[in-house]
């Protein structure tokens, strides 16, 4: 009896943590298990949080981010000391790139000899190595410490512009016993981790006068207005003044791509003639030519609304900045708009229908054409007609010219169900993306994968399968980084960096893991193969050959890809 009572009064840091993570609605955790936290993952899971196992951290890590994206959560990723948090890095970096709320948990070796670099099991100094890629990095040193430094980083990774946090727990902290009853008091419950920021009303009316002056505005809608869901406000403000959009790639959707108003298929042109711009959770990066150069009218006026203040007048100079969280700025803008105020001129609304009917009929040429082998068009031509009324689906996409011209194709109706590439152009987010979306959501999702870039996370179709979800990975098989004919220019036996193998049967790789897999040529099978997996709701992979001579080297971006001007010897 005595004992009994004992054992009662004792708790762990391990069932801290646990506890700290269910009081704050956390519910799931995207880890790979070892020491020091295999005890953490398998006791997670005892206690109802779901657990997905990952083969690699990266593919974890990138799973999190996603879901907090998704969820306005932070999503969780465990990972082991050194190696494995290091594996975990990139996706923390990639998710505080693109104001993803995340946050990765990382067991670390002892500090008495990490400091002293005796050489311990996996040592390195975890929490200093995260601070220039996170966007807070914090350690919990003792037990009843747990709680708080939970807190602050739930704090640090939902609040102003989302991020990237690492939280490191040593060994040591997990192990420590302590008293039940101070345990609990030390849990703490974040009350409003994402408070409202509301606008200093100057500046609703400072830009909606600016906007009213135009002759020529134009809005721009980037993930954070994706990530704000603050849906329906943003679709009346872009309904009520009849300014034409243009959705960056993960904020197509947000407004259905199929809107008379859009402009995407006139982007050239909007963003050459527009005399106002208003951005909203958009920033001015090299995905916008930074505002400069040939692709920008140098006497561009902007309305700049993000929830960082330091994000204006980072490229161009803001003439109207509102410094808010979106939903709110939001509805300050329809308080405050009166009808028939903001009106763009009938000339520029005409301009740009002349522009899209021009530029549409011109992809349709493309998109048209029978080619054997299939190209990019054929293929992605057959994916869009089978997806035109799924519009629940996921799709996630990432590759060169199977991005670029994949983005350009796929069109989107709801808001956050484009996932892609994002800020850096980075490769490898595609499995873990794909497991994260399919995880929080239950909806199934469609990958369309570059070989190249389906490479960098392709071992995860055997987690896709092991928690039998509804993914299937399109892998467009052109034989290489950007195009599949590159030659080794030395005319020696090895091949050229860009190549990749001829002929791979990425479908094989699924069916050792007893998911289906399709091998096509023809755009008719590619519509016959992704309808049957999606049918099926089970895991698929269709490897789709697509010519090797299709495409560009860089996709879309050659102009940011240096090349020699002289010859090899
Ligand atoms: P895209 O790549 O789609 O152009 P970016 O990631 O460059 O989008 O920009 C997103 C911007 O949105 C960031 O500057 C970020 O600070 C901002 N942002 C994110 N969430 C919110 C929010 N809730 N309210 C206002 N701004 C936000
Ligand atoms: N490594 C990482 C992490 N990110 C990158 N963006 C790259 C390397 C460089 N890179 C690109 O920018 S696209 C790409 C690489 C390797 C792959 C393009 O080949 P693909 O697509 O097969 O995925 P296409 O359809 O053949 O163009
Ligand atoms: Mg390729």
């Amino acid at each position: 009896m005595e004992d009994k009572i004992n054992s009662h009064s004792i708790t762990d840091g391990f069932h801290l943590v646990v506890d700290a993570l269910k009081l704050n609605g956390i519910d799931t955790i995207f880890g790979l298990a070892g020491i020091p936290i295999t005890d953490l993952a398998r006791l997670a899971q005892a206690e109802g949080l779901r657990y997905i196992g990952f083969r690699h951290e990266q593919s974890a890590g990138n799973a999190a981010a996603i879901a907090g994206y998704l969820t306005r959560k932070p999503g969780i990723c465990l990972t082991v000391s050194a190696p494995g948090f290091l594996n975990g890095m990139v996706a923390l970096a990639n998710a505080t790139t693109n104001g993803f709320p995340m946050i990765q948990i990382s067991g670390s070796s002892d500090r008495a000899i990490v400091d002293l670099q005796q050489g311990d099991y996996e040592e390195l100094d975890q929490m200093n190595a995260a601070k220039p890629y996170a966007k807070a990095a914090f350690r919990i040193n003792k037990p009843e410490d747990i709680g708080i430094g939970v807190a602050r980083a739930i704090h640090a990774a939902v609040s102003g512009r989302p991020g990237g946090v690492y939280l490191d727990l040593t060994a040591e902290v997990l192990a420590a016993s302590l008293d039940t009853d101070a345990a609990a008091r030390s849990l703490v419950r974040v009350v409003d981790p994402a408070p409202r920021q509301i606008p200093d009303p100057e500046s609703i009316k400072r830009a909606l006068d600016l906007l009213a002056s135009a002759q020529r505005p134009l809005i721009i809608l980037g993930k954070g207005a994706a990530y704000a869901q603050a849906d329906d406000a943003i679709r009346s403000f872009v309904e009520m003044t009849g300014i034409p959009y243009l959705p960056m790639s993960m904020a197509k959707g947000l407004l259905p791509d199929n809107l008379k108003q859009s402009a995407a298929a006139a982007r050239s042109f909007v963003l050459a003639q527009a005399d106002v711009v208003m951005l909203i959770g958009a920033r001015l990066n090299w995905l916008l030519a930074h505002g400069k150069g040939p692709q920008w009218s140098p006497t561009t006026r902007f309305v700049q609304l993000d929830i960082s203040p330091t994000e204006i007048d980072s490229n161009r100079p803001i003439a109207a900045p509102v410094v808010a969280d979106i939903g709110s700025a939001m509805s300050a803008f329809l308080a405050e708009l009166k009808p028939g105020y903001i009106r763009p001129k009938t000339m520029w609304l005409d301009a740009i229908a002349e522009r899209k009917r021009h530029n549409t009929e011109r992809m349709a040429a493309q998109l048209n054409a029978s080619r054997n082998p299939m190209d990019f068009y054929s293929a992605l031509r057959a994916i869009r007609d089978v997806l035109a009324d799924k519009p629940h689906i996921y799709l996630v996409n990432e590759g060169a010219n199977t991005l670029d011209i994949g983005r350009n194709i796929i069109d989107m109706r709801e808001p956050r169900k484009r996932l892609d590439s994002g800020t850096w152009g980075v490769m490898g987010i595609g499995m873990g993306y794909a497991i994260g979306a399919a995880v929080v959501s239950g909806q199934p999702v469609v990958a369309v994968e570059g070989d190249s870039a389906f490479g960098f996370s392709g071992m995860e179709i055997e987690t896709i399968c092991r928690y039998h979800l509804p993914i299937v990975v399109l892998v467009f098989n052109n034989g290489g980084i950007y195009r599949g004919d590159d030659v080794n220019q030395s005319g020696g036996a090895d091949p050229s960096p860009t190549a990749l193998m001829k002929n791979a049967r990425y479908d094989k790789l699924i069916e050792a893991f007893n998911g289906t897999g399709y091998h096509v040529t023809e755009p008719r099978s590619v519509t016959k193969a992704l309808t049957d997996a999606l049918a099926s709701g089970k895991p698929a992979l269709i490897n789709c050959v697509i010519d090797p001579t299709a495409g560009t080297e860089s996709g879309h971006l050659q102009n940011l890809n240096p090349q020699t001007q002289v010859g090899h010897a």
